[in-house]
């Protein structure tokens, strides 16, 4: 049974569905640039247009309404709002297009969960260096203030930064993403360390001067992948997966819900690392300044976000160059019964969702979670019937009720990425994670419900009698605030 105040969503992000890049004074984005450069995206493809959201927000809506949310997740784009990043110069125009967007969505009774950052950098910031200039923090804590007091009477969830680690990672050190850096072993933690300073500066700005009058919630959306030992009784493989760990969901969830540090098994393995390279300056990760807004205790409720599983092992031979997958020195596989759908990362494994929420519950003292985003892509030709996607998220929705019924796991919510197929960064639009297909051919974007946003649109509501699946459990719609942990220290097991 699910609580009758449970989030039923769907999540998009501003550059993933907008288009209107150039419309009405927004300025461009770090994606606008890697993408026009070339040679970096399926096929050269854009998001220019992608769904045009921007143009056809209602069609979006009508989907969304379709789907019957009670919630929708969407980003906002920095440059729309701010389009050289300041608050020196605001672009009216963007922030009309965001209140009828939020007006609309709260007259049709769904509340906005609103992402401030989901990879959009205003491209005017990273001619400065970006995220991995500590005056960067500051920049967003301005940004986000001009969100809170503009949109905030009306929104009551946020997400400050998307996927810090996929930021860092896929931007900074494989280069696949925008700004499309490959600077490996260095600017990954230091781009990590300014997203959670410039959080942690934003969370402190709500908390004080918006919280009071506005009473919502601030979190940060972690991704991480439920890790394993592939051999369950080898020290190696178990020791290998908590460093695996820690340098994903440790790496940013620790800082904010544990110690207020990174995880000691991450510093120690970098640090090793370095050791061994001849490297004996101070830590490639940075430190916390005691001297900043702490980090600790700014996330209201855990945000996660989840996909797939992997096996973990301890790797053989030890590698020499700098980067972050030697200093974490462990091998990630697939188990050989996981189906692998659309994209090949993307092994289906629900029950990784649930065991993944039992550890959050452990590890971070039994927070608020909710599930931002889960999703199932496809490849290849288009099929509207797509069972398997529908199975799974029946299944994925079954895991996550046993997380809540026989675990105890507070999930508030759940977030199917994507209500639309759309721009899947590197991928282009070769990979389709929309409930609903959009023909990108078409001028007018048609959108058209897949066989799976039929069956989510049923499920996450009956169950096998056809009833509601409420019970008696109300609030005010708000999640109540975490307090922050100083004191438990957990051991981190897998
Ligand atoms: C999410 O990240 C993003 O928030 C969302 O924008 C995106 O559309 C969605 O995933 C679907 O991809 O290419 O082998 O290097 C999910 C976490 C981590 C999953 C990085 C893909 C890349 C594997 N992602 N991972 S690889």
């Amino acid at each position: 049974m699910f609580p009758c105040d449970f989030a039923w969503g769907a999540a998009t992000a501003a550059y993933q569905i907008e288009g209107g890049w150039q419309a009405d004074g927004k300025g461009p984005s770090i994606w606008d640039t890697f993408c026009h450069e070339g040679g970096r995206v399926w096929g050269e493809q854009t998001g220019d247009v992608s769904c045009n959201s921007y143009e056809l927000w209602e069609k979006d809506l009508a989907c969304i309404r379709r789907l019957g949310l009670t919630h929708y997740r969407l980003s906002l784009s920095w440059a729309r709002l701010l389009p050289d990043g300041t608050t020196e110069h605001v672009n009216q125009k963007g922030v009309q297009y965001y209140n009828k967007v939020i007006d609309d969505l709260l007259a049709c009774d769904v509340s906005p969960m609103v992402t401030l950052y989901h990879f959009d950098l205003p491209q005017a910031l990273q001619n400065h260096g970006g995220w991995k200039v500590p005056a960067i923090a500051s920049i967003f804590d301005s940004y986000a203030c001009f969100c809170f007091q503009t949109f905030g009477d009306r929104v009551k969830l946020w997400i400050t930064i998307n996927e810090p680690y996929v930021c860092a990672k896929l931007g900074h050190e494989d280069g696949i993403h925008a700004p499309g850096l490959k600077e490996p072993g260095t600017t990954a933690y230091l781009v990590g360390h300014n997203m959670l300073r410039a959080h942690a500066m934003a969370w402190h700005s709500y908390d004080s001067l918006y919280r009071p009058t506005q009473g919502g919630a601030v979190s940060l959306a972690i991704n991480s992948d439920w890790l394993e030992p592939l051999h369950p009784d080898s020290a190696d493989d178990i020791a290998a997966s908590h460093r695996c760990f820690a340098f994903t969901l440790g790496w940013f969830a620790w800082p904010l819900f544990v110690t207020g540090d990174y995880p000691e098994t991450m510093r120690a393995a970098i640090d090793a690392q370095s050791r061994k390279l001849g490297y004996n300056c101070e830590s490639r990760l940075p430190t916390f300044s005691k001297h900043e807004p702490p980090v600790l205790g700014t996330a209201d409720f855990f945000a996660l976000n989840y996909y797939t599983s992997r096996k973990v092992k301890a790797r053989l031979e030890c590698r020499q160059g700098m980067s972050m997958k030697n200093d974490r020195d462990a091998e990630e596989v697939l188990d050989p019964e996981w189906s692998i759908c659309g994209v090949s990362w993307l092994a289906v494994v629900p029950c990784g969702l649930r065991r993944l929420l039992k550890y959050i519950k452990d590890t971070f003292h039994d927070p608020v979670v909710y599930i931002t985003e889960s999703g199932f892509s496809q490849v290849g030709p288009l099929v509207m019937e797509d069972a398997q996607r529908a199975d799974f998220y029946k299944d994925t929705i079954q895991e996550v009720e046993k997380a809540i019924g026989e675990d105890g796991v507070n999930v508030r919510g759940y977030f199917a990425w994507s209500l639309l197929d759309n721009f899947e960064w590197a991928d282009g639009f070769s990979s389709r994670f929309g409930l609903f297909h959009v023909d990108f051919a078409d001028t007018g974007k048609k959108r058209t419900i897949y066989r799976s946003g039929l069956e989510y649109a049923k499920t996450k509501v009956y169950d096998n009698s056809g009833q509601s699946k409420c019970r008696g459990h109300q609030t005010d719609g708000h999640p109540p605030r975490v307090p922050p942990f100083a004191v438990i220290i957990p051991v981190m097991t897998a």
